[in-house]
Parts: C-alpha cells; sequence; structure tokens
C-alpha cells in the first residue's frame, strides 16, 4: 500500500548547497516513506538524471520508497519511476492516466473540494492538498485552504490524502487530525541543519497521531 504518511518534495535552491540525492539519503533514514523529485529549472536532460540517480539511491533499501516526478510524465516514464505528481496547471489528469494506465500512480495536487471530487472521479491515485498554510517555498499558490480545507476534502472524498505548504514538526499533527494521510514537506527537511533530524522529529508527530488511531481518539 502507498504510505504517504512522511513525504518528502525536493528542492534543490532550498537544500542549502547539498546535493538532492544526499538530502534523499538522510531523509530516508529519518523515516521519510515517499519522495517526490522536484526540479523547476533543470533541463530535461538533468531532471532525468537527478531521477535516475535519486531511483539509485532508493534501490538498494530494504523497505520499498516510492519515486515520484513532479510534472513531467515524460521522464517519470523515461526513468521507470513509481508516479507522477501533476498540479491543476499540468498534463490533465484523463491525458495522463491514459498515456500510462494503471501502471503508474498518480497524485494530483487539489485546491479546493471541486478540484478533489474531479480528481477522485478522474482515476487519481491520491491527492495533495495545497496548500495548507501559506508557505514562501512555492510562489503560485492558491489561498491557504487550513485545517477547514483539509476536513473539507476529507469529508468529500476517500482517496489518501497528503497536505503540503507550510508543515514542520509544530503543526504536523493537526493537519493529520484533521484528516491527512500524511504530510508533505520541502523546506522543514530540505533546509533542515540535518534532514535525518528533522523527518525523524516528524516522523515521531506522526507516529503520535497514529497511535491515537489505533485508539479509537481521532
Ligand atoms: N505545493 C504546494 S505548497 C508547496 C508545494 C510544492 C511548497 C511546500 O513547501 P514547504 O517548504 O514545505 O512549505
Ligand atoms: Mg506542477
Amino acid at each position: 500500500m502507498l504510505d504517504l504518511s512522511l513525504y518528502l518534495v525536493t528542492d534543490r535552491e532550498l537544500s542549502l548547497g547539498r546535493a538532492t540525492v544526499d538530502i534523499v539519503a538522510a531523509a530516508v533514514r529519518g523515516g521519510v516513506r515517499c519522495i517526490q523529485l522536484r526540479e523547476k529549472r533543470a533541463s530535461t536532460r538533468a531532471f532525468i538524471e537527478e531521477a535516475r540517480a535519486v531511483k539509485a539511491v532508493l534501490a538498494p533499501l530494504e523497505s520499498r520508497i516510492p519515486l515520484i516526478i513532479n510534472d513531467r510524465l515524460d521522464v517519470a516514464l523515461a526513468v521507470g519511476a513509481d508516479g507522477v505528481h501533476l498540479g491543476q496547471n499540468d498534463m490533465p489528469l484523463g491525458d495522463a492516466r491514459q498515456l500510462v494506465g494503471g501502471t503508474m500512480i498518480i497524485g494530483i495536487s487539489v485546491e479546493s473540494v471541486t478540484d478533489a471530487l474531479a480528481a477522485a472521479a478522474g482515476g487519481a491515485d491520491y491527492l495533495g492538498i495545497s496548500p495548507v498554510y501559506a508557505t514562501p517555498t512555492k510562489a503560485d499558490t492558491a489561498a491557504p485552504l487550513g485545517l477547514e480545507g483539509v476536513r473539507a476534502i476529507r469529508a468529500a472524498v476517500s482517496l489518501p490524502l497528503v497536505g503540503i505548504g507550510g508543515i514542520n514538526q509544530n503543526n504536523a499533527a493537526e493537519v493529520m487530525r484533521a484528516g491527512a494521510d500524511g504530510v508533505a514537506v520541502v523546506s522543514a527537511i530540505v533546509s533542515a541543519v540535518c534532514p535525518t533530524t528533522a523527518a525523524l522529529a516528524l516522523r515521531r508527530q506522526i507516529n503520535s497521531i497514529n497511535t491515537e488511531t489505533t485508539h479509537g481518539n481521532r
């Protein structure tokens, strides 16, 4: 089953000069369970090379960590990634699904209940609720949806949900309590002095919610 509980979205410009492959390796040691490679400025060739390098880091791991490619279905196909993540202005879900059939995970960023219902009807595998909180990491986001937005989307669809935008160890638990199955973070991990420690801190918050759920408190 797809484990979205702690989902890292990469950003080379926020990684304090460290290589994305090293950030990914460190983050996975701290308990990140899914990687999205997001390259907004790289050439297609550099994107493909980076994706192959990240795939090589993930391949020998005992726990299977999926590699999802941001925006670029062609890159995802070229490297044999596990999935692609598409926003509301990227390739339409229907076209992407037609190209890959059931062979690839397709995640969709949703900015409203309407988007969520459309993505669910179109066969998305999971949804990214974007953004939950305001964030300087991405310029062109919609207005923050907040915990109310997470609750509304949770009530509308049964797909796995991951919150993204301004999430860190101090607010990860409340996003999950509002109904998300996981949290996706960029700066909280890639800009941390120690990405492993940052991931561990997030992991602790997530695990505390899973324990609550096990005890029927959610
Ligand atoms: N999509 C919606 S918000 C966002 C993306 C890629 C950036 C999230 O970055 P951060 O640093 O975790 O707030
Ligand atoms: Mg996109």
